[in-house]
């Protein structure tokens, strides 16, 4: 489906992608990934609050199974906090060095390596809480590893510096300060993550200092720095640049003047409101105080800046700046569908852009894209994805406040997904076609599975922390004087392979419901799907008795470690088998209403990807809960 020249030229183009988008990539790689371990902290800390389970209370899991859950999110967590603007100081710097990022090719993959290694760090938050010694040593040397991908990055930025024609302008100010104080903020990273050196400071302001200067000075400030040069693009006009470097002093100095004698108080420990004169940090903190008002006072100079010359401000043409990237080359602020011009090509040259029409050569391209032209945004807006939001965030909170909220919730949630398919169903939703610039790079590629492939990663990374956590109750049981349930004896061995074999055929019976719909046979996609949805329901309702009949046996959500894991892991298991049948009930109208299996045939193998996942899931499942 792919030739490789195709992929070729994929490689080589994707490296032309501003640093920015390319850090973009990585953030929200980090936030789909990263964001359900979090949840599924969450989910075990609901079940304790509403249901009674006993996952931070129990001697077995506690606060240190949260610290681990927490900390596997939180690390990933603060590089995307960092990488949006960390990537806008590169391309900045490149901009206003008018030079070319000097060894992109080798920034881009340590992004990628940072990202990936932002996962094996969480433990450097842990170091005293008391965790084998053999895992701090591991987790020292991974956090001491992060530290090459960022130097060379770091090394990359000041490299670009070199020989190249400098303009100072305010988002260039940002950007070399904003290289600066990530460079201290990353040098004071390497002692938090020795072991011997983080037992001395753990829980002081040097923690505190550190963390501002990475976060704030490597992150906001790059942001800062992005906000004023991209200001005459979004707005048309120019901000005042005086204004602007008046603000850059007085930030650096107020940001230093605040976060530095931090790095002076690594003796004085973390949230307390007050201490003994006789300590001397009294000064100290004075001077942080006046920092921190400077600090905080010089953003108000962007704000009237900013807001004054957004009404004000001398008119901005296209490209102030003689920037690469290209948004500079369209008109500011930039028309609906960015590129009215045609498909922009980017060569040594510069510029040029090919007339849409034209497009691919083809005659058949050159029709569709007018048909996209033509299409205007306000035919296929719906109010309901934001519905669903609503619903959603009212159920989740309905889980702590009480039955009614979670009730009315549900049935806005209901409600909102039966009118979003409605509307599906309908075909308003219908994929316009779109001009090949806007379906590039994926123009031949499926991208729906692409995106579902996207998901389950994500459902990977939720359901492997609640199998993290049954593993670290599991070990911790014999620690804690708790004898885990021998099989055979709380979990029916006989039912729970009975409901094996059914969900291991319902993934059968969404295979063949594929073929079928490659094929043709209606009546094949048809029976197949009604066959995937009764063996699912089947599965479902046994194991609604199996829950009835083990709760009637005295085994609850709070009886133990071993019970509650139990209920959480078959219950989120169970939710996600309601979900599929829920949307086996769509594919089937959907298939009814097509009367055809072409139209369907996408959505069903999008939705065999997550049936396989759930399937997957369960075979992992039922061992841990039923033979191990
Ligand atoms: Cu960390």
């Amino acid at each position: 489906m792919i030739s490789q020249d195709f992929l070729f030229l994929l490689a080589l183009s994707l490296m032309k992608l501003p640093l920015f988008t390319w850090g973009w990539i990585f953030t929200s790689l980090l936030m789909l990934w990263a964001f359900p371990a979090f949840v599924s902290a969450l989910s075990l800390l609901v079940a304790d609050r509403a249901f009674g389970t006993v996952f931070f209370t129990s001697t077995q899991g506690g606060p240190l199974l949260w610290d681990h859950m927490f900390w596997f999110f939180g690390h990933p967590e603060v590089y995307v906090l960092l990488l949006p603007g960390f990537a806008i100081t590169g391309d900045l710097i490149s901009t206003f060095s008018r030079r070319p990022l000097y060894a992109k090719k080798l920034i881009i993959p340590c992004l990628a390596i940072a990202s990936i290694l932002s996962f094996t760090v969480w433990a450097h938050h842990m170091f005293m809480t008391g965790i084998s010694q053999s895992l701090l040593e591991a987790f020292n040397i991974t956090t001491e590893l992060i530290s090459i991908p960022f130097a060379i990055i770091v090394l990359a930025y000041i490299l670009t510096l070199r020989g190249g024609s400098i303009r100072f302008t305010t988002p260039m100010l940002f950007a070399v300060g904003s290289l600066g104080l990530f460079i201290i903020g990353g040098i004071t990273g390497v002692f938090n993550s020795s072991v011997a050196l983080d037992t001395a400071f753990r829980g002081t302001f040097w923690v505190v200092g550190h963390f501002h200067y990475t976060i704030v000075g490597g992150g906001l400030t790059g942001l800062f720095g992005g906000l004023y040069y991209w200001f005459p693009k979004i707005t048309g006009r120019m901000y005042n640049e005086r204004l602007g470097k008046i603000h850059f002093a007085f930030y650096i100095v107020g940001f230093n003047l605040l976060y530095f004698p931090m790095q002076l108080l690594y003796d004085m420990p973390r949230r307390i409101f007050t201490y003994d004169p006789g300590t001397g940090w009294g000064p100290i903190n004075l001077l942080i105080t006046i920092g921190a008002f400077t600090f905080g006072g010089s953003q108000l100079i962007m704000f009237a800046n900013l807001l004054w010359s957004s009404r004000r401000g001398p008119t901005a043409d296209r490209d102030p700046w003689g920037a690469y990237s290209l948004e500079w080359g369209v008109p500011s602020p930039p028309p609906e569908f960015n590129f009215p011009e045609g498909v922009p090509v980017i060569s040594a040259t510069g510029v040029t852009y090919r007339p849409v029409s034209m497009a691919n050569g083809g005659h058949k391209e050159a029709h569709e894209a007018e048909s996209y032209e033509a299409e205007s945004h306000e035919e296929h807006w719906s109010h309901w994805p934001i519905v669903v939001a609503a619903g959603a965030g009212i159920a989740l909170w309905g889980l702590l406040m009480g039955l009614p909220a979670l009730l009315f919730g549900t049935v806005v949630l209901a409600a909102a997904f039966t009118g979003w398919g409605r509307e599906t169903l309908r075909g308003r939703f219908a994929e316009p076609i779109e001009a090949v610039g806007e379906k590039w790079p994926f123009e031949r590629l499926e991208n729906l599975p692409l995106g579902m492939w996207i998901f389950i990663f994500g459902e990977i990374a939720f359901f492997g922390t609640l199998f993290g956590a049954y593993a670290f109750l599991r070990m911790n049981s014999p620690l804690t004087d708790f004898v885990w349930p021998r099989p055979g004896e709380v979990h029916n061995i006989a039912l729970g392979g009975f409901n094996t074999i059914l969900l291991l055929t319902s993934g059968l019976t969404m295979v063949f419901a594929l073929t079928f719909a490659r094929r043709g046979s209606y009546v094949g996609l048809q029976g197949s799907l009604v066959a995937t949805f009764s063996l699912g329901a089947f599965f479902m309702v046994n194991k609604a008795l199996e829950w009835k009949e083990l709760f009637a046996g005295g085994f609850t959500f709070g009886t133990s470690t071993a019970s509650s894991i139990y209920y959480v892991l078959t219950g989120v298991h169970g939710a996600h088998v309601v979900a599929g049948l829920v949307a086996l009930i769509y594919l089937m109208v959907k298939a009814v209403k097509a009367h055809s299996t072409t139209q369907a045939s996408g959505a069903v193998e999008v939705f065999g990807i997550y049936w396989g996942m759930v399937d997957a899931v369960w075979i992992f499942l039922f061992p841990l809960l039923y033979l191990l």
